[in-house]
């Protein structure tokens, strides 16, 4: 990177230079969007068969994470396609999440907005001992130190203009790896007139080491400056091409810095519309 950094942002830089990487490696499993419970096709058989394969596809992801050893499984928004979901399929993901056996971080979405209707807030009883879930709409950073790791979210209330999901973001941590999850849509330029969005210059000036995105159904990175930033697209077949979903596997290291790694979950018989 040679582009020329206006003058005053040269304190910032020269200190996230000057910031010191944990001596130990971490791996991520990424995703968002399953929209569990999805009504998208509505109701009959290709509807049943679009809610099985989701399922499928959401213990797919945490069948990999633990194949793949990771240390830790970011969940960035839309777990659920709605907060109308029955208390069997509820229990399904929240059974998913216990079977990870590994801390498991989430943020609500649009689809399951932390708002009078939150999955979440009432439920939290029925919450497994591994989830986290960030509930807090001005945002809170969560330590684990086993891990080297401080990871910041905030809960989307209301997916509107005025939200901005990495607004007050925490100021990135010395010698620890600065993760943040959030849920929106990502911009160049900043749009007033859209709802929940993540500009380019909020990714390059946050300087963390990587921010998992939800909202946009398909794997793409938006990297910025030193920060490593991406969607991990859904991994249920949701997308335009219904044959294949995907997460993102995150490698933290001490010598590569971040690399981000788009994983297939494919499908043989896709629900068709
Ligand atoms: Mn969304």
């Amino acid at each position: 990177m040679s582009q020329a950094v206006p003058c005053n942002d040269e304190p910032r830089a020269q200190a996230v230079a000057g910031r010191t990487r944990p001596a130990r490696s971490l791996t991520l499993v990424h995703a968002s969007d399953v929209h569990l419970e999805s009504d998208t096709l509505g109701v009959g058989a290709s509807a049943q068969l679009l809610r099985e394969q989701t399922r499928l596809a959401f213990s797919h992801v945490i069948s990999e994470a633990k194949t793949l050893s990771a240390d830790l499984i970011l969940i960035a928004g839309d777990l659920f396609d709605s907060p109308r979901v029955e208390q069997q399929a509820f229990e399904f993901a929240m059974d998913e999440i216990a079977r990870a056996a590994m801390p498991v971080v989430m943020i609500p979405g649009n689809h399951d907005a932390h708002d009078e209707r939150s999955l979440y807030g009432s439920s939290q009883s029925r919450l497994p001992q591994n989830l986290h879930v960030i509930l807090e709409p001005a945002g809170k950073s969560l330590s684990f130190p086993g891990l080297s790791l401080q990871l910041w979210g905030r809960a989307l209330v209301e997916h509107s203009q005025s939200y901005r999901p990495l607004s007050g973001m925490a100021p990135p941590a010395d010698g620890l790896w600065n993760v943040a999850l959030a849920h929106g849509l990502f911009s160049e330029e900043d749009e007033p007139d859209r709802s929940s969005v993540i500009s380019a210059a909020e990714i390059e000036a946050s300087s963390y080491d990587y921010i998992a995105l939800g909202h946009v159904h398909v794997f793409s990175d938006v990297s910025r400056g030193n920060t490593r930033a991406a969607y991990s697209g859904t991994p249920a077949p949701l997308s335009v091409n219904r044959h294949e979903g995907s997460f993102a596997l995150v490698r933290l290291d001490p010598q590569d810095g971040t690399t981000v790694e788009r994983r297939s979950v494919r499908f043989e018989e896709p629900p068709r519309p």
